[in-house]
């Protein structure tokens, strides 16, 4: 049901009033004003390319000088973009836990798709963060002191491929590529996020699993399920409320009426 007059967002901030556990799940819309492109949107994040098509262990192995041309131009858009007010918001629910004058205590999750850390930059506690970070590195030959990530910030990388330092192979960018499974306890931290009184996803296409999984999984078990995001996603059928419009614009206007 996508209702565009004023009805979903009052539902929307009622339910959140009198939540006692809330989880929001993020994808790259959430970052779009911060001048992060987003994958599958207009201006998509690379040229001529689809983000599946290089964000892949084959990719790598087959042109990794390719795949970091385009994880080292990643990186440096990131750099230079700060949080919005979307991820300031979500920063203070997540550190609200304990109740507010006359409130109830409130207990926030966040669990984001987006491998920026802008979440992290704005001061998110316990971000449950699916599909890792443009920031970290691991070994791409899967030694095993390099299979823990390290993180590399260094903006524009040296010259040449980034190397393990351990075994002196390819080091990769430590994220989650299609095909590789993501991490056992981050999946298990998001599942329990799901148990939750409202679960609200905000700026993702809703294509990409298991994430997009995740709000149905939480619909199951009850929970109230809200979407925010400019265009109707493959979720917005399934949601209780579908609310059409910016994650920067729509979550300080809820945080403006449930603070
Ligand atoms: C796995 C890290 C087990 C890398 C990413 C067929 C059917 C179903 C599933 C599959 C299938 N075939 C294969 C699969 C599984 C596959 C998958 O889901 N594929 C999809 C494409 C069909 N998933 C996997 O491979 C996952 N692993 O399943 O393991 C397995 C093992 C072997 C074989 C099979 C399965 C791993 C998935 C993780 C991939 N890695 N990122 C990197 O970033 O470089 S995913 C990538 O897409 C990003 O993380 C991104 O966050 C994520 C999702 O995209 P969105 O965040 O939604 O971004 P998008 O641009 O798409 O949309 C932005 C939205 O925001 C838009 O709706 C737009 O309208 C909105 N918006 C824009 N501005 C705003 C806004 N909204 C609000 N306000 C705004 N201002």
């Amino acid at each position: 049901m996508i209702l565009r007059v004023q009805q979903p967002l009052t539902e929307l901030a009622a339910r959140l009033r009198a939540a006692t556990r809330i989880t929001v799940m993020t994808g790259a819309g959430v970052s779009a004003a911060s001048g992060v492109p987003t994958f599958r949107g207009a201006g998509g994040l690379w040229r001529t390319y689809r983000a599946e098509d290089l964000a892949t262990p084959e990719a790598f192995a087959r042109d990794p000088a390719l795949v970091w041309e385009w994880y080292a131009w990643r990186r440096e858009k990131v750099a230079s973009c700060s949080p919005n007010a979307a991820h300031v918001v979500l920063a203070r629910w997540s550190a609200s836990a304990k109740a507010s004058a006359g409130q109830v205590p409130r207990d926030v999750r966040v669990v984001t798709q987006n491998v920026d850390d802008l979440h992290i930059r704005a001061g998110t506690r316990d971000l449950i963060r699916l599909h890792g970070s443009l920031w970290e590195l691991k070994c791409f030959n899967g030694c095993s002191a390099g299979a823990t990530t390290w993180r590399d910030e260094r903006v524009p990388l040296p010259d040449g491929l980034p190397r393990c330092p351990y075994c002196g192979g390819y080091a990769r960018p430590a994220v989650v590529w299609f095909g590789e499974s993501l991490h056992g306890g981050d999946v298990n931290r998001a599942v329990e996020a799901t148990a939750c009184d409202v679960f609200l996803t905000v700026g993702t296409s809703a294509v990409v699993y298991p994430a997009a999984g995740f709000v149905h999984h939480a619909r199951s078990l009850g929970a109230f399920t809200a979407e925010i995001n400019l265009e109707p996603t493959p979720a917005s059928s399934l949601v209780d409320v579908s609310i059409l419009g910016a994650a920067e614009d729509v979550l300080p206007q809820l945080d403006r009426v449930i603070s």
